[in-house]
C-alpha cells in the first residue's frame, strides 16, 4: 500500500515539474561543432598533464555509515539504500538528519592540493537521488530537504577556483533510487519505468544547473549509463557542450559519447594503454566510495604512490576518492595519506605532471618509466638492490640522478643494457625516481622491448590485479595477495584488466603458498567480459606447499579475445585455502 501510494506521487510530482516548464529546460539543439572541438581539445590537454585528482563521494549515506537497524551491511556504502532495499520514503528521512556543520570548502580544496591533486570531482547527485546541492528541479536536496539548509557546492567551486584546483560534478544520470522513471529501485516502484520522463522532469533540468552555477567545469562525471539509449544519450552530451563546450564527459556516459575514457573502479590496464584515447582509474582508499564507519582497511602511501606511477606510466589519469563524514569531515587517516603522497609529489612531481607514458613493455614491478623531451624517468616500485639493468634503451643516457637530491647514479654499459649502481636500501620508502638525460628528444627502444610489444611469456603480478572484496590484502614483503574469502554475495579475488592488449590462447601458470592445513579448495580462472556467459575457464584445486613459493602449471588453455575486459582468480566452493598467497599467474602463448 504504501509503496503504491510512494509512486503515485512520485508520478503525480513527475507532472507537476513538467507542468512547471521543466522539460523546456531541456537543451538537445547541437553545439557549435568548431568551438566544442577546440575547447574540448584544450580542455584535454589540460586533463591530460594534471594526471592526478581527488573524487568525493558525499551525501546522506554517510548517515548509516554502513550500518542498517543495528546490522552491519557489507559492500560500498553509498549503495545502502540498494542493499537494504530500503524504501525510498523512509531514506529520504535521513534528509532530516544531515547537517554537515563542520563542512569547510576552503579545507577540501586545500586537502587536494597538498596531496599534489589538480582536479577534484564531487557527487552532485548519487545514486540515491539526492542532490547535494540546491536544486530547483527536485525539492529532494541539501538546501530544501536538510537544516542544513546552504548549498555546499557553492563554496566548493569557488575554493577550488581560488586555490587553483579545476572542479567537476559527478552525475548519476539513469540510476536514481528516489524516483519511479529512474533506473534500479524495484523495491519501491514496478519494473517499468519511463526513462524519457525521468530524464526531462530531473536529469536534464539537473545537469543544467550544476553547469549553469558552479563556474566552469573541467569535466562531468556520468556513471552507471545503463539502458539510456544512444539518442537519450546523445540529447546529454548536447547539452552540456551547448552550456560548456570545454567540459570534458567521461565514458560512462554510454554509448560512445565521450571525450575520455573510464577504466573500472579500482581496475588498472595491465600494459601501456592507448587504444580508447585518454583513461582515468577511478579508485578507492579504503573498500568503500561513501563514508562507512568500520571500514578503516586503508591502502598504505607506498602502494598509492606505486599505483600513481604504474597508471601515469601507463597512460592514465589517478582519481583518488575520499567519503567525508555526516558532519562534513575528511578521515584523519584519509588527510594523512593523501599528504604523504603530496610530500612525496612535491620532490617527485616532475616525473608525473606533463609526462607521457612508458616506451617499454612492462615486464615485472621493479619500475615503471614515464617520459618528458630528452628526460626518462624510472621509478622504482620495489628496489633491486645495488644494481639495476634497464635493458633495450637504445638512446644515449648523457646524465643520470636521484630525482629528490639530485645525487649522481653511477651507471655503465653491460652488453646491450645498462647497468645502474644504487645504494643497498631505497632511498625513499615509496618509490624512487631516477631521472635519465637523454641525447634524444624521445627515447629510442629497441625491437621486442616497446611498449605495444608483448613477451612470449607474461607476468601478472598480483600488485597489479585489483583486488577485489572487503578481506584480501597485499603483502609487500612477499610480493603476494591472501584472503580469498568468500561470502554469499561476494567472493574475495583478484581481477587483472588487459584492455586489449592480449589476444590469444596461453598456457597458465600459477606461483603461490599455501600452509598444508588449508590447501585443497577448488579455484578457477577465467577470463571474459562482464557478466560473460560464456567465459574462458581454467580449474585447479590449491595444493598444499608447505608455506613455500611454487610455480605449478595448470591443466586447459586461457583464451583471452579482444574484447575480453577480465581475467579473474578465485576459490570456488569453499573457501578453506583463502589464506593461500598469489604472487602471479603467468601466460605463455600456446603453440597449438
Ligand atoms: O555504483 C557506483 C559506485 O557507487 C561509485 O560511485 C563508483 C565510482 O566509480 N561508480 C559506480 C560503480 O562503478
Amino acid at each position: 500500500m504504501r509503496n503504491w501510494t510512494y509512486r503515485k506521487l512520485a508520478g503525480v510530482l513527475a507532472g507537476a515539474l513538467a507542468l512547471a516548464g521543466c522539460t523546456q529546460n531541456t537543451v538537445t539543439q547541437a553545439p557549435d561543432p568548431r568551438a566544442e572541438k577546440a575547447a574540448t581539445e584544450k580542455a584535454m590537454q589540460r586533463f591530460d598533464e594534471m594526471k592526478f585528482g581527488l573524487f568525493i563521494h558525499w551525501g546522506l549515506y554517510t548517515i548509516p555509515a554502513g550500518e542498517w537497524k543495528g546490522k552491519y551491511v557489507r559492500g560500498i556504502g553509498e549503495w545502502i539504500m540498494f542493499r537494504e532495499k530500503i524504501p525510498a520514503a523512509e531514506y529520504a528521512q535521513l534528509a532530516t538528519q544531515f547537517n554537515p556543520v563542520k563542512f569547510n570548502g576552503g579545507e577540501w580544496a586545500q586537502l587536494a592540493k597538498d596531496a599534489g591533486m589538480r582536479y577534484m570531482v564531487i557527487t552532485s547527485k548519487h545514486h540515491d537521488g539526492f542532490a547535494m546541492y540546491g536544486s530547483k528541479a527536485s525539492k529532494y536536496n541539501i538546501v530544501d530537504a536538510t537544516p542544513y539548509a546552504k548549498d555546499p557546492m557553492k563554496d566548493l567551486s569557488a575554493a577550488c577556483a581560488s586555490q587553483g584546483i579545476d572542479f567537476g560534478f559527478y552525475y548519476s544520470q539513469d540510476q536514481d533510487w528516489h524516483e519511479a522513471n529512474g533506473r534500479g529501485n524495484n523495491w519501491d516502484f514496478p519494473e517499468k519505468r519511463d526513462a524519457q520522463v525521468y530524464l526531462q522532469g530531473k536529469v536534464f533540468p539537473q545537469v543544467k544547473e550544476i553547469l549553469s552555477g558552479y563556474g566552469p567545469l573541467r569535466l562531468i562525471w556520468f556513471d552507471t549509463p545503463g539502458l539510456l539509449s544512444e539518442k537519450q544519450v546523445m540529447d546529454l552530451r548536447n547539452m552540456v557542450k551547448s552550456l560548456q563546450p570545454g567540459c570534458l564527459i567521461n565514458s560512462r556516459i554510454g554509448h560512445g559519447k565521450h571525450d575520455y575514457a573510464q577504466t573500472g573502479d579500482n581496475a588498472i590496464p595491465i600494459q601501456v594503454y592507448s587504444k580508447d584515447g585518454k583513461w582515468e582509474v577511478p579508485a578507492t582508499l579504503n573498500d568503500t566510495w561513501g563514508y562507512k564507519k568500520n571500514d578503516n582497511n586503508w591502502k598504505n602511501p607506498r602502494d598509492l604512490i606505486g599505483k600513481l606511477s604504474d597508471i601515469v606510466s601507463k597512460g592514465g589519469n589517478y582519481l583518488l576518492n575520499i567519503g567525508p563524514t555526516r558532519e562534513g569531515v575528511v578521515p584523519e587517516a584519509s588527510q594523512q595519506i593523501l599528504r604523504t603522497i603530496g610530500k612525496w609529489l612535491e620532490v617527485n612531481g616532475e616525473a608525473i605532471y606533463g609526462t607521457g607514458p612508458s616506451p617499454f613493455h612492462m615486464r615485472d614491478i621493479t619500475w615503471r618509466a614515464t617520459v618528458k623531451p630528452n628526460k626518462l624517468y624510472l621509478h622504482i616500485l620495489n628496489w633491486p638492490g645495488r644494481k639495476l639493468r634497464l635493458e633495450g634503451l637504445e638512446s644515449q643516457v648523457t646524465k643520470a640522478y636521484m630525482l629528490a637530491g639530485k645525487a649522481e647514479v653511477p651507471f655503465q654499459k653491460a652488453g646491450a643494457a645498462l647497468e645502474f649502481t644504487l645504494p643497498e636500501k631505497a632511498p625513499d620508502p615509496n618509490v624512487t625516481v631516477i631521472a635519465l638525460e637523454l641525447a634524444d628528444a624521445q627515447p629510442k627502444v629497441a625491437d621486442g622491448f616497446r611498449a605495444d610489444q608483448m613477451p612470449a611469456k607474461l607476468d601478472l603480478h598480483a600488485w597489479v590485479a585489483r583486488m577485489r572484496g572487503e578481506e584480501i590484502q597485499y603483502d609487500w614483503t612477499t610480493q603476494s595477495a591472501t584472503g580469498f574469502k568468500s561470502f554469499e554475495r561476494e567472493t574475495n579475488g583478484l581481477s587483472w584488466y588487459p584492455y586489449k592488449s592480449l589476444d590469444g590462447t596461453y598456457d597458465v601458470e600459477i606461483t603461490y603458498a599455501c600452509d598444508n592445513a588449508v590447501a585443497g579448495s577448488k579455484f578457477r580462472l577465467t577470463a571474459g567480459q562482464r557478466r560473460d556467459p560464456n567465459p574462458s575457464i581454467i580449474d585447479g584445486v590449491v595444493e598444499k606447499t608447505g608455506g613455500k613459493f611454487v610455480t605449478r602449471k595448470l591443466a586447459g588453455k586461457l583464451t583471452v579475445k579482444p574484447e575480453t575486459e577480465t581475467i579473474g582468480l578465485q576459490l570456488e566452493g569453499d573457501d578453506k585455502s583463502a589464506p593461500m598467497k598469489v604472487q602471479k599467474i603467468t601466460l605463455t602463448k600456446s603453440a597449438s
